[in-house]
């Protein structure tokens, strides 16, 4: 598909996903959420492609939030149908049965402090601000913040930071436990693709069902130890399992297939 608000690339296996709006500091309107959602689909049906980055264009944002100017005029329904709208696409991270980690060059706002939160992990860059700024707008977050700040850095925080607004740096982002690791700009790309490369030599079945039981914690229709149960036993039946232990003991590196 032709895109006009983000680019991909495929490099070894690694598919990247970039926001591509730098005058408007990447700002997401419907339209390059919906272009990120085919993307990630894309992904997910290429067997070429094993990890995915998301990141933005430019050395300034990652996301600057939703596309204030779109949503502007919007009433009860249309910012429903926004909302809703955005929870499928960023859903679909982070069910993605591949792994996803957001490389955050920057202002990371609003929606775009959301999107990262989606994905499976976040690096940031030393420049990178994270902020939910919604309530100075009369909203609230509307892309999963709510849910998903609290489940990374605890309630209390989480309250303190949707509340305020403030906006933290990327070492205060690391401390909270929302990032992973904080690095330079220039080693952002590369310091994200090598920690994908490592996951990506693993079992591509094993890490699908690590991002589907960790995930069932967090849902409330599912019990995640009986998720675990299951897909722990289901491992056992997989061509992975064989390959991992079988190289093991013949001391050679696993091939794994992800069958
Ligand atoms: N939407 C639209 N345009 C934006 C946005 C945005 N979120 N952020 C920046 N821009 C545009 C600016 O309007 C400006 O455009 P122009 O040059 O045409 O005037 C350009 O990007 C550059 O921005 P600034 O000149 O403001 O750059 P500064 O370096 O002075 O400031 C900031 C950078 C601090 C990032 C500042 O731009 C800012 O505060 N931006 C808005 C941040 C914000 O409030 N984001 C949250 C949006 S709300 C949200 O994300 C809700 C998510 C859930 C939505 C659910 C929908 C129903």
């Amino acid at each position: 598909m032709e895109y006009q608000n983000i680019f991909t690339s495929l490099d070894e296996n690694i598919f990247t996903i970039t926001i591509n709006r730098p005058k408007q500091l990447n700002a997401l309107t419907k339209d390059t959420i919906r272009e990120v959602g085919v993307a990630i689909s894309e992904a997910k049906k290429n067997n070429n492609v094993k990890g995915i980055i998301i990141t933005g264009s430019g050395e300034k944002a990652f996301i600057a939030g939703a596309d204030i100017k779109e949503f502007s005029d919007f009433n009860v329904t249309k910012g429903t149908e926004l909302s809703a709208h955005g929870h499928n696409v960023f859903n679909s991270i982070e069910n993605c049965g591949k792994p996803v980690i957001a490389a955050v060059n920057g202002f990371a706002l609003g929606g775009g402090c959301e999107l990262a939160m989606a994905c499976h992990m976040r690096i940031a860059s030393e420049n990178a601000k994270f902020s939910q700024p919604e309530v100075n707008l009369g909203l609230i977050p509307g892309y999963g913040g709510t849910q998903r700040m609290a489940q990374l850095i605890g309630k209390g925080k989480a309250f303190e930071l949707l509340m305020t607004a403030d906006m933290i740096d990327a070492n205060e982002a690391k401390n909270l436990g929302l990032v992973n690791s904080v690095t330079t700009l220039e080693e952002l790309l590369p310091t994200v693709k090598k920690l994908l490369l490592k996951i990506t030599s693993k079992s591509p079945y094993a890490i699908k069902q690590i991002i589907k039981t960790v995930n069932a914690l967090y849902n409330k229709e599912l019990n995640g130890f009986e998720s675990e149960i299951e897909e722990f036993g289901n491992c056992f039946g997989t061509e992975d399992f064989k390959e991992g232990t079988t190289a093991f003991l013949e001391k050679r590196k696993a091939n794994f297939t992800g069958k």
